[in-house]
């Protein structure tokens, strides 16, 4: 019957917790108990989690883990299925004209990115995959390049509060968990030497991934949410936190700069103060990741004692 199953979810969400007849769910419509049976076995098929009790009738306990049935439809936040990437999507919506605070959040995407044209993983269902589109006004671009690091440490914030999790932040764009990579930030500018036209902040967070849901070759490497903390967790409403204080965190680096973040950096760094190997343009520079400076850049202390400021590069 045709707008049943919508009268009956509407009904349900209207009640949240309680037991509803299964007359008073089907409203001014007179179905069978059978048809509303069989709404409800479709509804639970989607992931609804509905009880049903003789005589009592049927109560919902969850919605679907779906990010479009939490997230609120607004211009600038676009809530896509499946998409190439999300910063590739935000880069063809800002050559548009979309204006800053514009955010693509995808369940799946079939080419995610990482730096360097290295790909991202990100079936459907799992992770948080989403970029943010911001236009800055009087910044130059050659004061941008903390911004990944600005990322990385208002993200792992906002996680450490939401989940309990010690999320730790790697130089310059990995959070981890356990020592596995739970999190990959790709920024990318548009500009000239004088003026930024965009920048695109993607972020790919694996959040209720279980080992066998990660590709062979990252088994090892990559970690989630859900196998550090053991527990499922809802991502619509943490994408929100996240995006939230994101937002608010980009704002306050362009006006006042990275030197602001720096002491929470310190504190969730993983190798401040560790022997780490440092590749740069194909060079591998060892020694005592001392410190970051004011533009972000590692400062590290070879065994000669010569210090290494590494304004780009990895830890590996
Ligand atoms: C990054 O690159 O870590 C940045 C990843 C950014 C992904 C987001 S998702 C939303 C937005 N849209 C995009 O297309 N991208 C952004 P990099 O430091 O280069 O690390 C890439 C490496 O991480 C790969 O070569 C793999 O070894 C590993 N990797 C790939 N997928 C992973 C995953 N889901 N979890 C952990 N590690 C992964």
């Amino acid at each position: 019957m045709k707008n049943l199953k919508e009268t009956i979810l509407n009904n349900l969400k209207a009640r949240p917790g309680e037991y509803i007849p299964g007359n008073e769910l089907a409203g001014n419509l007179t179905p069978t108990r059978a048809a509303i049976w069989k709404q409800v076995q479709r509804l639970r098929r989607e992931g609804y989690r509905i009880s049903a009790r003789p005589r009592l009738g049927y109560r919902l306990d969850g919605l679907p883990d779906r990010l479009d049935l939490l997230l609120p439809s607004k211009d600038r936040l676009w809530c896509l299925s499946t998409v190439d990437s999300t910063n590739a999507a935000a880069r063809r919506l800002a050559e548009e004209g979309a204006p800053g605070g514009t955010v693509v959040i995808a369940e799946e995407q079939t080419r995610g990115r990482g730096r360097r044209n290295r790909s991202w993983s990100s079936d459907p269902g799992k992770g948080i995959w989403f970029s943010l589109l911001l236009r800055p006004e009087n910044i130059c671009p050659s004061l941008c390049a903390p911004l990944a690091l600005v990322a990385a440490v208002s993200l792992a914030r906002t996680l450490r509060v939401e989940t309990g999790l010690p999320v730790k932040v790697k130089w310059p764009n990995d959070l981890l968990l356990k020592e596995k990579k739970v999190c990959g930030i790709l920024t990318e500018l548009k500009g000239e030497p004088d003026r930024v036209d965009y920048l695109i902040l993607g972020a790919g967070l694996n959040v209720n991934h279980q080992v066998k849901d990660f590709p062979p070759s990252l088994r090892e490497k990559a970690g989630s949410l859900y196998l550090a903390g053991g527990r499922f967790i809802a991502r619509a409403e943490l994408f929100l936190s996240l995006q939230r204080k994101l937002l608010e965190d980009c704002h306050t680096f362009f006006e006042q700069g990275f030197a602001l973040f720096l002491p929470l950096w310190r504190e969730y760094s993983s190798s401040l103060g560790h022997e780490v190997t440092v590749i740069r343009s194909n060079k591998i520079v060892e020694g005592k990741a001392l410190d970051l400076d004011r533009s972000g850049a590692l400062l590290l202390k070879d065994k000669e004692g010569k210090i290494h400021r590494m304004s780009y590069g990895e830890i590996i």
